[in-house]
Order: structure tokens, then sequence, then C-alpha cells
């Protein structure tokens, strides 16, 4: 099988390299330069019209959208065990990473970009206000879901390494989440794990070389 990963450092394509590696694929990795709008270029627009990492191809097949991708790479291969078994916990992991990619994300990107959901001058600090005090809320839902547990399921799942984006890049905007014992701990966890370490190791590596050609 031929997998390739279209991937740019810091955003949520860290959650499909994280969840590959767990699962012991050989997959090829394509950095973009979002910078440098490698994604808006007309030969990404053409893999994906939505110009948005992730993107995955396997056998020339494209998969866009971050649940289907870890969706896919849990189903084939099953070994890594990184869905659970029992047909309505996959349905709930599933459920998880909806939340994650629809509920949590789109107001990570509204910090990240205030202008792209309202141009009025002078507002974009309440976007990011108001779009924290989302955050707060669906932290504190998610702390609630890991009370008492090590991960979302039994063992590592997709799931895992989907919030633990979602996470990073709220530090990353320097969200306060020590109030969230359980999300801390969480990250803390998952930010061993070798794939994780994999992942921020080659992370670093892929920022350097966009450093050095801009
Ligand atoms: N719903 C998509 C969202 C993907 C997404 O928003 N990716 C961002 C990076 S985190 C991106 O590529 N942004 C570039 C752009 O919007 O032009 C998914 O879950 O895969």
């Amino acid at each position: 099988m031929d997998i390739v990963l279209y991937y740019a450092p810091i955003t949520c394509a860290l959650a499909p390299y994280i969840t590959l590696t767990e699962a012991g694929a050989k997959f090829e990795i394509r950095p973009l330069n979002l910078r440098k709008g490698a994604h808006t270029s007309p030969e990404y627009l053409k893999i994906n019209p939505k110009h948005k990492v992730p993107v995955l191809i396997v056998d020339g097949k494209i998969l866009s959208e971050s649940v289907a991708i870890q969706t896919w790479i849990a189903r084939s291969f099953p070994q890594a065990k990184l869905l659970p078994a029992d047909p309505w916990q996959e349905l709930q992991a599933i459920s998880l990473m909806s939340w994650c990619s629809g509920g949590i994300h789109p107001f990570l990107a509204r910090i990240n970009s205030p202008p792209k959901v309202c141009d009025v001058p002078g507002t974009e600090n309440s976007v990011k206000k108001l779009a924290t005090e989302n955050l707060m809320e669906l932290f504190k839902i998610t702390d609630d879901i890991l009370a008492g547990r090590e991960f979302f399921f039994d063992h590592f799942t997709a799931p895992d390494a989907h919030f633990f984006w979602c996470q990073r890049r709220a530090r990353q905007f320097e969200i306060d989440m020590s109030g969230f014992r359980n999300c801390v701990a969480h990250f803390d966890r998952i930010t061993q794990r070798p794939s994780v370490q994999n992942l921020l190791a080659f992370e670093k590596s892929v920022q350097s070389e966009f450093a050095k050609a801009a």
C-alpha cells in the first residue's frame, strides 16, 4: 500500500501523523509551507480544492477530512487497535473525533485568524475573547470525560491523538488550561509517547527547512 500524508507543521495534520506512526504504517510525508501559500497552489488545489491539510493519498486515491483519515488509518491497521473493537464504542470514538474537528477546531481557527469570521474593524479581540470563552466550555466538557481515565477509552486510540492536537493548539494561543487537570494530565501523557516525540522532532526539522527557504 502506498500512503502519502500531506502535512504542515502546527496544523491538525499532526493527528494523522501520530495515528499513522502508532499504526506502524510506512508512509511518505509531503510537508506544505502554508506561509508560502503551498496549499493554494494550482497543483495542491487539484488534490484538495478546500486548500487544507491533512490529505491522505492511498494508492492514488485522495481522502480529505481528519475524521475520515483517522478512521481509515484505524480500520486499515486493526492490529494497532486505534479504534475500540466494540461497534458502539467505535462510534463513540468517531463522535469524539468529529467533536474535535467540528466542535473545538473552528474556535481555534477563529483565534488564529479573526478576520476570516468578522472583518468589522476593531472586533479582532472580541472574536478571540468569544472563541476563548467557548473553548473553555468545551475543555471543561472534555475534562469531565477524561476524569479518572488515562485515555478516552481503555487504551490509546485515534481520538487521543486528535484531542492532543486541539489542546496543543490552544496552548500555543496561550489559553490557560491549568483549570482542566484531566486535560493537562492527558496532554502530558500523550506527549510522552514515542509517536509524539517522533512527530515533534519531525516538525522541528520541517520548520527549520522552511526557515532556511524563507
Ligand atoms: N475539517 C478539516 C479542517 C482542516 C483544516 O482546517 N486545516 C487547516 C490547518 S489546521 C488548514 O489547512 N488551513 C489552511 C486553509 O484554510 O487555507 C479537517 O478536520 O481535516
